[in-house]
């Protein structure tokens, strides 16, 4: 057994978002959400589940925080649900929603559990999505506002501020796939949703930034894969390159380099009706971060598909890999290799793993115990290639666990289960699984056991 290390500051953590946990969807004011509107809407999530309970983290977030210091976390990364602090998307304030998340950074400081703070989780006002939603350009006006609003309301300090998360699963499959709300199927409205998804978190760290904020840093979250050719033929080295620009560079070129990537431009230009990008707005883009964080589970493998035209080309799943509950291909080496690219193609900019999970059909035994080797197994192979990533200088500074705890799984209902504590969906109670006693003790010796 060989055991490694972590550098002194590096920050071990766990996350969550508030559709996913927190229930009360009516609660102290908020307004609608367009998730609530679309897990009503029948048909569009397994089970029909919706988030009106999840977790009813809203109500038992002192226990729930209670679990985190158990756990030694050293910070939680949880999100900001829009709607409860503007339930028309903008205008007047709700001071109780609010008070909420004030409640819950105050417990987190008791605890010395750093605060990081999402503020886009895709729980989107339902009246902003009254007006075209991501797809219009106001949106990423009144994203600023109420960004402005929560950095000088909550009045806490909180460690760090992802603006947007996963902005590409918010536009394309929001906007393009339907699979997300507001479910809608047009490839054009995700290219503008993409866009002002984008210049909402410029415009939101350039009122970061006026105000000065120190001690406190801010990024955001974008999922990331490797995606590898199938084999070296040119077709299928194209079609990766593609489903790379699609899936990656489109987010990272212009959040690093404040331009879209020529290819994709080039492409989508053929094909699609291009972003309405208008003067300035890329300098917002690409404006000063203060760390990219990385959500990474998988890899996407891609083969040529029969037209050249072809967006992506099509996934092939490796007959050897190991797969999550979601299908997911197992591949730990994909964290390094997403870790150095982004040094290599981008420069030093600092990292966090922002997410990193997996999903399994966990037992809960009748002396209540759940036993999630294969968790413990994912986590400890990503974790060990973050590690190597490290060693040969990757600037990355900590990793938050997807998920605290089990939760609303989107389009899956609460078929799929992430957490490190087990929810009995019938009783809320809340079960340590092995894999939370695993992390516990990696955090308090700031490595890992081989
Ligand atoms: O549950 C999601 C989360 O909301 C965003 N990133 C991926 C997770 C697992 O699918």
């Amino acid at each position: 057994m060989s055991r490694y290390h972590f550098p002194d500051h590096f920050i071990w953590g766990a996350a969550t978002s508030s559709y996913q946990i927190e229930g009360a969807p009516e609660a102290d004011g908020k307004g609608e959400s367009i998730w609530d509107r679309f897990t009503r809407s029948g048909g569009n999530i397994l089970d029909n589940a919706t988030g009106d309970i999840a977790c009813d983290h809203y109500r038992r977030y002192e226990e729930d925080g209670q679990l985190m210091a158990g756990l030694g976390l050293q910070a939680y990364r949880f999100s900001i649900s829009w709607p409860r602090l503007f339930p028309e998307g903008g205008g007047r304030p709700n001071k109780k929603g609010l008070d909420f998340y004030r409640r819950l950074v105050d417990q987190l400081q008791g605890f010395n559990i750093a605060p990081f703070a999402t503020l886009y989780h895709w729980d989107l006002p339902q009246a902003l999505q009254d007006k075209g939603g991501w797809t219009n350009r106001d949106t990423a006006k009144y994203f600023a506002e109420y960004a402005a609003f929560t950095f000088e309301n909550l009045d806490l300090p909180v460690r760090g501020w992802i603006t947007i998360n996963e902005p590409w699963v918010a536009a394309f499959l929001g906007h393009a796939m339907g699979l997300h709300a507001p479910g809608w199927t047009d490839f054009n409205l995700a290219l503008a949703a993409a866009h002002n998804l984008l210049l909402g978190h410029g415009l939101a760290a350039q009122r970061f930034r006026e105000q000065g904020r120190k001690d406190e840093e801010i990024g955001i979250a974008l999922n990331l894969a490797p995606i590898p050719p199938f084999s070296e033929s040119e077709e299928d080295r194209a079609a990766a390159r593609r489903t790379d620009g699609f899936m990656n560079r489109w987010f990272l070129d212009p959040l690093l380099e404040g331009a879209y990537p020529q290819d994709m431009v080039d492409l989508y230009r053929r094909h699609f009706t291009l972003p309405p990008v208008e003067e300035g707005d890329m300098e917002i883009i690409g404006g000063p971060l203060d760390f990219l964080g990385i959500n990474n589970y998988t890899r996407h493998v891609v083969r040529a598909g029969d037209s050249e035209s072809d967006l992506t080309g099509n996934f092939v799943n490796p007959p050897e890999s190991e797969y999550t509950e979601m299908g997911w291909e197992v591949y730990p080496r994909g964290l390094y290799e997403l870790l150095s690219r982004i040094g290599r193609d981008y420069g030093p900019i600092p990292l966090y793993i922002t997410e990193n999970g997996a999903s399994f059909p966990d037992q809960l035994e009748e002396d209540g115990t759940v036993n999630d080797q294969a968790r413990i197994n994912y986590l400890q192979s990503y974790i060990f290639e973050a590690w190597q990533a490290l060693e040969e200088g990757a600037p990355l500074k900590g990793y938050f666990v997807w998920s605290l705890m089990d939760n609303f799984e989107w389009t899956f209902g609460y078929s799929k289960r992430f957490g490190l504590i087990y929810i009995d969906y019938q009783t809320l109670e809340r079960r340590w699984k092995n894999s939370a006693y695993w992390y516990r003790k990696g955090i308090s010796r700031n490595g890992l056991d081989l």
